[in-house]
């Protein structure tokens, strides 16, 4: 998700927030002493510098161009331990030092021999020659091929700063040399995203939802449907305030004094649930439609549903019910008898789950790993019918929504303008050095997590929402601001493709597995190393913050803009490129410029230099706010964004599109695998699940050896499992273990966890891929979940990632075990191959 999409919704959201009208003064007071903050901690920071990350803003002791101490912002009540693998990200033993090539590529430049990719030896070369051999190798594309030849890869976690944005520096750069292959869709929310502005008008998934001050105040019944709150908040797309976990502790108080009933609906009992010490209800892996689809069947059935709601504000329930009733397609009775064997969950309970919601005032909150497996469309769009069915869309405390689990939505909205940032497009009227516009036919945007295929498929057409996509058989690839051999599902089928591209481009700070298996690394610095602004709170826009660079790059890298800037310069464009600014110019202008926009909506702001100086900006609470309530209000005046303007039940759309895998309404599809008595179970009997780390960003600080240290086992990542599938294979806690399928094999190190049951077991996500050797199949030594995970779209429509449509087998480890080999750097070598010398400067 770059910046400017999901920034978008962010802007339209802000248009629906209250903005919060308050006396001046107390605005002013709100400048300089953050709210509800411990104001006699701030003294503590005097000489301290401010920044700020996904899991939050911090402060920073330096002494002498060196980070001593970080401690998290004052006004921060619920800091993230994520940030103490801040410093380690900084002085870690994998950060990308000099730039360097790949020996071969050095050697035979765009035909080396692409299945020693992944080999790790590297020659270093000069900036100079780096950037050249950039510029050189997209001259040789534009001029040999085209723009179908590029794909710019920048969809990623980038860290925060809305100067340094580094996916917009490299757009911006190589967009004003010429043209190339972009994406769309995010991982994130590949299918969801898709699915929902037919249903329900817009995404949903980046939208702000019903305030949790409301929520608390008016829900009878919080329906946790496979979200994990309090592991996945600590975390936002803009600096973090970790605001909505007061509400959490508010909810967990309400819970414990029977205020409020919460059911966490997972396979596995979340950080959330063991929190706040709420209802589990088990269910099987991926069979939530299985689910829903009885719990529609009982208010249908015992004449729960609200027929008024859905005659006034959707269109097509007529459609849907034969389907529901078994007259058409598979001619099943959709009953709670039917979904039983299916979800694991009883037809007895599942109509007492009906019963509850339709008796009281229900809020169902969605994760997004639900949609992030095979058919991954349909659970929300049931989700939906769900809670149009329960006719409580709209008002206070009851509905759905899909992401109260992200970036601190339900934190009201201030109301104030945010810094922009650097811009990722040309300027107006500015076209590319290589004009050219011609992709011989193939797509000039694929669904980000279908760039993969196009390597192995190369020219094949493909289905996505609504229109065809010819695959371009891409030749190069620029990756920053994304771990690609990370985020992207199987390994091997990865190294395959991989030997179907001629020149790989990554830029980072620490050499991740994109580094190792690219062509030309460029060492960028962290965010610590330069100036930047950002904004406190991606939808309270609580706030502005100061990034101060904390200590000059390290070693010889460099920041973002100035390595593309140079870039730049290869083609006389560096001065359009920065407008003729610094580094410092650009912040001060972010901020200024946000500063007008301000002042115009009554929330003042101090000078740039009080900003600086002081670190922050913070303006207060909006008013608390309902999702759909305006269309409750009037369906008419405030129609939705789909087709009717209703909520679609059943969409003609796409029922036109005529796709097997997504139709006009939800459908129980089997997966190509399950566990629980699903396909290819008897052969890989646990489903394995790679939700997002509690300890990490993503693949982000699992290069901090201090934080690495706090819960590798063996040095290796953990794999959690339950005590029955433990026991049955002889594993015990703490023991070193092989987990494979056809597809791959890695290390691990087991954890026993009671919050796991038979059948199911967790590797997070961003863990560090080190292979033995660049060979397929190859053990991965630390234990990536994605050497293992199943690389198919979601469906037709929205050919988002599965990563959580995987099955495999796991077994103790015996032997010796090749040690770990994803973190210290590649091996440097000079250009006959023959180790460097380790003293370089
Ligand atoms: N199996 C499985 N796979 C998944 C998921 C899953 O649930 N299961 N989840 C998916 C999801 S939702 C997501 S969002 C993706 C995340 O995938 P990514 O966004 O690719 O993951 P990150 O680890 O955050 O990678 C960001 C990279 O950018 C680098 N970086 C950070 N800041 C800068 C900068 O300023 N300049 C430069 N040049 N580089 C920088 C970091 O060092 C890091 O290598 O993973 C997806 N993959
Ligand atoms: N700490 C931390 N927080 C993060 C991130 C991070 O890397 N670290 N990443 C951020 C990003 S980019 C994203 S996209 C979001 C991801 O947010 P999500 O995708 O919602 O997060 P996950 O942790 O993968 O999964 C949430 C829950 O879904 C459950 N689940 C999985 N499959 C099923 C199923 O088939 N049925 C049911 N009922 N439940 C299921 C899991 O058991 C888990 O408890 O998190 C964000 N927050
Ligand atoms: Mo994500």
């Amino acid at each position: 998700m770059n910046n400017v999409s999901r920034r978008g919704f962010l802007t339209g959201m802000v248009g629906l927030g209250a903005t919060a009208v308050l006396p001046s003064a107390l605005i002013n007071t709100l400048m300089v002493t953050p709210a509800k903050a411990n104001t006699a901690a701030a003294q503590d920071f005097k000489g301290w510098k401010m920044s700020g990350a996904h899991w939050g803003a911090f402060r920073a002791r330096v002494e002498a161009d060196r980070v001593m101490e970080i401690r998290p912002f004052e006004f921060d009540k619920h800091p993230s331990d994520i940030l103490k693998g801040t410093m380690g990200v900084i002085y870690s033993p994998s950060r990308v030092r000099y730039p360097m090539v790949r020996l071969d590529w050095f050697k035979n430049r765009h035909r080396s021999n692409t299945a020693e990719r992944g080999d790790n030896r590297f020659v270093r070369v000069s900036w100079d020659e780096a950037l050249d051999l950039v510029y050189d190798e997209l001259e040789r594309i534009q001029n040999t091929y085209g723009p179908w030849a590029l794909h710019t890869a920048n969809v990623g976690w980038r860290s925060v700063g809305q100067m340094h944005s580094c996916g917009n520096h490299m757009l911006r750069a190589v967009g004003m040399h010429g043209r190339s292959v972009g994406t769309a869709g995010d991982y994130s929310t590949g299918a969801g995203q898709m699915i929902l502005p037919y249903i329900l008008g817009s995404t949903e998934v980046y939208s702000q939802g019903t305030s949790w001050d409301i929520i608390l105040k008016e829900s009878n019944v919080i329906v946790l449907w496979a979200t994990d709150l309090n592991k996945n908040l600590q975390v936002g797309w803009n600096t973090e305030t970790h605001e909505a976990y007061a509400y959490l502790e508010q909810l967990k108080d309400k819970v414990a004094n029977k205020e409020i009933q919460v059911i966490s609906i997972d396979p596995v009992k979340s950080k959330t649930q063991n929190y706040l010490d709420c209802d589990h209800q088990y269910v099987n892996p991926m069979t939530d439609v299985a689910l829903m689809l009885a719990l529609a069947h009982t208010l249908w059935k015992e004449d729960l549903y609200d027929k008024k709601f859905l005659d006034l504000y959707t269109l097509g329930f007529d459609d849907f019910l034969p389907y529901l009733k078994g007259e058409n397609e598979d001619m099943v009775e959709k009953t709670p008898e039917w979904a039983a064997p299916i979800c694991g969950v009883s037809a007895d309970r599942i109509r007492e789950l009906a019963r509850l919601f339709a008796k009281n005032r229900t809020q169902i909150i969605f994760g997004w790993a639900i949609q992030r497996q095979q058919h991954g469309e349909q659970p929300y769009w049931m989700g939906a019918i769900l809670a149009a069915m329960l006719g409580q869309i709209g008002l206070p405390g009851g509905g759905v929504s899909y992401s109260h689990h992200y970036s601190s939505v339900g934190v009201s909205s201030s109301g104030a303008s945010m810094p922009g940032a650097f811009p990722l497009n040309l300027d107006t009227g500015r076209t590319p050095k290589h004009d050219n516009t011609n992709y011989d036919g193939y797509s000039s945007v694929i669904p980000v997590a279908r760039a993969v295929d196009a390597l192995l498929e190369p020219g094949k057409e493909i289905d996505f929402n609504g229109h065809k996509v010819k695959l371009p058989p891409y030749k190069m690839g620029i990756f920053t601001g994304s771990n690609q051999w990370h985020r992207h599902q199987d390994r091997n089928r990865m190294k395959l493709a991989y030997r179907n591209i001629e020149t790989v481009v990554a830029v980072d700070y620490n050499w991740t597995a994109t580094c190792r298996f690219a062509d030309i690394v460029l060492p960028a610095c962290t965010p610590f190393e330069r100036n930047d602004i950002d904004a406190y709170g991606s939808y309270s826009n609580r706030g502005v913050i100061a990034m101060h660079k904390l200590v000059d790059p390290l070693y010889h890298s460099r920041s973002d803009f100035d390595i593309w800037r140079e870039f730049c310069k290869r083609f006389k464009r560096d001065i359009e490129y920065s407008r003729g600014m610094t580094e410092m110019q650009w912040v001060e202008q972010l901020y200024n410029d946000c500063r007008i926009d301000n002042a115009k909506k009554d929330f003042p702001m101090p000078t740039f230099e009080e900003f600086w100086d002081i670190g922050y900006v913070l303006f207060p609470e909006g008013k608390p706010w309902v999702r759909h309530a305006d269309f409750r209000e009037d369906p008419e005046v405030n129609a939705l964004g789909t087709p009717s303007g209703f909520i679609e039940i059943f969409s003609r759309k796409i029922a036109r599109y005529g796709y097997d895998d997504c139709k006009g309404h939800p459908i129980w599809m089997e997966k190509a695998e399950r566990s629980h008595g699903g396909p290819n179970s008897d052969k890989y009997p646990l489903w394995l699940q790679s939700c997002h780390p509690n300890e990490r960003l993503h693949s982000q600080t699992c290069e901090s050896e201090e934080r690495r240290a706090e819960y590798t086992v063996q040095g290796r990542e953990p794999v959690y499992i339950g005590p029955v599938d433990a026991e049955r294979r002889g594993i015990k806690h703490g023991d070193l273990v092989r987990v494979y399928n056809d597809r791959g094999q890695l290390l691990a190190g087991a954890v026993v966890s009671d919050n796991y049951p038979e059948g199911i077991i967790r590797i997070e996500e961003g863990a560090w891929y080190g292979p033995v050797g660049p060979e397929i199949g190859s053990l991965d030594t630390y234990g990536d979940p994605n050497t293992l995970t199943l690389d198919v779209g979601t469906s037709k429509l929205a050919q988002g990632p599965s990563a959580n449509t995987c099955l495999v087998e796991i077994e103790k480890f015996e032997g010796v075990a090749p040690p770990v080999t994803s973190f210290g750097g590649p091996n440097e070598v000079l250009p006959d191959g023959s180790p460097a010398p380790k003293d370089r400067a």
